[in-house]
């Protein structure tokens, strides 16, 4: 019999608010791989493997900090929940809420969420609107509807999220055998920024590693509040899952860096579609723009010198490439990819692919 993985909830259960109370709404999220990218360590000169968050059952982190907030809505007997979102939240809320048979309203912004998200969120029959305005607009009104109304709360702002998330620090320290000495993620609002902190600590405190990662998060430079310390009204990026002017958790991730002697960082988008490039053609993973980002500022971080050489690095790519993949089929100069046409003939076929026939 193989050893399966049963969810976060019950692989962590001594490490979360989970009791024999509690309903465990779960999609087997979690046990998401850890690859080793030999391409990223030789273009900086570190040891780098990502942790590929796409993995999971909605194809985003989302859902380890979602199987926690569900499990606790419902324990706490809430009959509906409600979240802002870019989209991710909002496909990951859908779906628990419609495995637990409890509602979810999603509040997105008009257009500007993927249409991979906004298609999962229609699908698992989420009550699905969208606001005329941005993400921080979004999340103001549900944060007043679940004040006066009963909808209970399933973003970030509500710590069972953060909880649930921490669970895959642990999880790379289990793989890894100890923390790496820096850990490079992609920060919109800030929750999982915070969420990695606290699971390294945890870890740390455990004994199950010696080191606490040094925390280095980056925002796309149009969208980037915690970089340049001032809110962004009106922000713009690509990279719509982190498109976040007023971080629900700036105050938490500025005392995680502070703790770990991290950094935030501010990325253009045409650097973030370059290694979302990088890291589908040379490692093999493909994820949404948003995700790049952390490969993206990897590359940033080395070209300024600030990679030490041989030093252990993990990269969270948070959200998986077939969400958004519109990105992918652009050149760098803007331009449409349209694959090449060719009559069925295998000739002209390998006359394109520039083949010599065997033994001629
Ligand atoms: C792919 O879905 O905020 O810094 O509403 O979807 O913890 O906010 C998504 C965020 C990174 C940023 N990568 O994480 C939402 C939402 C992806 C994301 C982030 C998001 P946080």
């Amino acid at each position: 019999m193989a050893n399966l993985w049963r969810g976060v909830l019950h692989e962590y259960a001594d490490r979360l608010d989970v009791t024999e109370k509690t309903p465990i709404i779960t999609l087997g999220e979690g046990g998401t791989p850890l690859i080793e990218a030999p391409a990223l360590s030789k273009r900086t000169g570190a040891r780098v493997w990502v942790k590929f968050e796409g993995m999971n059952p909605t194809g985003s982190f989302k859902d380890r900090g979602m199987t926690m907030a569900i499990s606790k809505a419902v324990e706490a007997g809430a009959k509906a929940v409600i979240c802002a979102s870019t989209g991710n939240t909002s496909a990951s809320a859908a779906a628990y809420a419609a495995h637990a048979g409890i509602t979810a309203a999603v509040l997105v912004p008009e257009g500007k969420i993927a249409m991979g998200k906004l298609s999962q969120a229609v699908v698992h029959d989420g009550s699905l609107i969208q606001i005329q305005g941005n993400f921080d607009d979004c999340l103001d009104i549900a944060r007043e509807l679940a004040e006066h109304y009963p909808v209970h709360l399933v973003n970030s702002v509500n710590n069972d999220r953060i909880e649930g998330q921490k669970t895959a620090a642990f999880e790379i320290v289990d793989v890894l055998g100890d923390a790496p000495d820096f850990h490079y993620i992609p920060v919109g609002n800030a929750g999982n920024y915070t969420a990695y902190t606290r699971g390294y600590t945890e870890a740390l405190g455990h004994g199950d590693s010696t080191t606490l990662p040094r925390m280095f998060g980056f925002s796309a430079a149009g969208s980037a509040p915690i970089v340049t310390g001032q809110v962004v009204k009106n922000p713009e990026t690509i990279a719509s899952a982190i498109r976040i002017g007023n971080p629900a958790s700036w105050e938490l991730a500025l005392a995680a860096r502070e703790a770990t002697n991290g950094y935030f960082g501010a990325i253009e988008d045409a650097k973030i579609l370059e290694a979302q490039k990088i890291l589908a053609a040379e490692v093999g993973i493909f994820v949404e723009p948003a995700s790049a980002i952390s490969v993206a500022g990897l590359l940033e971080r080395a070209d300024a010198g600030q990679v030490p050489a041989g030093s252990r690095i993990v990269l969270t790519v948070t959200g998986h490439g077939l969400k958004d993949p519109q990105w992918a089929l652009r050149a760098a100069d803007g331009s449409d990819i349209t694959p090449t046409v060719v009559k069925a003939e295998t000739t002209e076929v390998a006359s394109v692919l520039g083949l010599a026939k065997a033994g001629a």
